[in-house]
């Protein structure tokens, strides 16, 4: 692999930690993401075409969305999500096992034994709308008045193309990740509409970049009025006890070329025919 750039992973550990998510621009070639995205957006068009408007979810090679699909059917317009194959050119060593992230990740939990739980995607189409102002993870309602310090899962993402306010950039409302108060937990988008929330951010983001989205950071997809769609990928790890409903699943061959790490990551994959 290349070399990669130098990042002041102290410095990037307490971005994380006060703004509730971390870029770290130029980390993957832009080669390898323009094969994936070549790759990636025929098996987008085929959840498209077989999505439905009554927001059910979408069968693709056998990969559901049980959540996002419905959500992103029932109430937007125009933005499918997708799980990704662990197969090639998707799984991608450089990019799952890439040395700067794992180093973060390893320092941020102070232990290597945690696994990459899901492998999905967030694609707006032209004329997708605003999400409503959400966070993924149900974290707070879990432990209601207390925010955890340690985050145990997060979506490392990068784009496909790069973002900007025309094509949908992702929207984030930064350093809303230790928020624990039950009450707002329902209403977050009624607030946050009405009121004054003047550090709300667009992150608008170079191909090549991966980042780190701490899942209980409040945030919302936003319209894309551009002419192409904006793919993103998500690689999920978490902490031993932080359960996913379904497991990766892959083949034997490709569980055959994982490394050595990329096995203890992995091992509660599921192998498939
Ligand atoms: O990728 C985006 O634009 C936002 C997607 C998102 O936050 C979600 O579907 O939960
Ligand atoms: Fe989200």
């Amino acid at each position: 692999m290349a070399a990669q750039p130098d990042y002041d992973l102290d410095l990037k550990l307490a971005e994380l930690k006060i703004n509730g998510y971390v870029t770290f621009e130029n980390l993957i070639p832009v080669e390898t993401i323009d094969r994936i995205r070549e790759a990636f957006l025929p098996l987008l068009e085929e959840v498209k075409t077989h999505s439905n408007t009554q927001g059910e979810d979408v069968e693709v090679r056998g990969h559901t969305d049980d959540r996002l699909v419905v959500e992103g059917r029932l109430q937007i317009v125009n933005r499918y999500t997708m799980y990704v194959p662990w197969e090639q050119p998707f799984a991608d060593p450089q990019i799952f096992e890439n040395p700067v992230m794992l180093d973060f990740l390893d320092r941020y939990w102070g232990t290597s034994d945690y696994h990459i739980t899901c492998y999905h995607s967030n694609n707006p189409y032209p004329g997708s709308e605003y999400q409503r102002w959400h966070r993924d993870a149900g974290i707070s309602k879990l432990v209601p008045h207390v925010g955890l310090e340690v985050c145990p899962h997060f979506g490392i993402k990068f784009p496909l193309v790069d973002t900007y306010e025309e094509n949908g950039s992702f929207e984030i409302l930064p350093a809303t990740q230790y928020l624990a108060d039950p009450e707002l937990e329902n209403c977050y988008d009624e607030v946050l509409t009405k009121g004054d929330f003047p550090t709300a951010r667009r992150l608008n983001l170079k191909k090549g970049t991966l980042w780190v989205q701490d899942p209980r950071t409040l945030h919302r997809g936003t319209p894309n009025r551009a002419d192409h769609p904006r793919p993103e990928l998500v690689i999920c790890y978490s902490l031993p006890w932080f359960a996913m409903r379904k497991p990766i699943e892959m083949t034997q061959m490709e569980y055959d070329k994982l490394s050595e790490r990329g096995r203890e990551m992995l091992s509660r994959c599921e192998i498939v025919e």
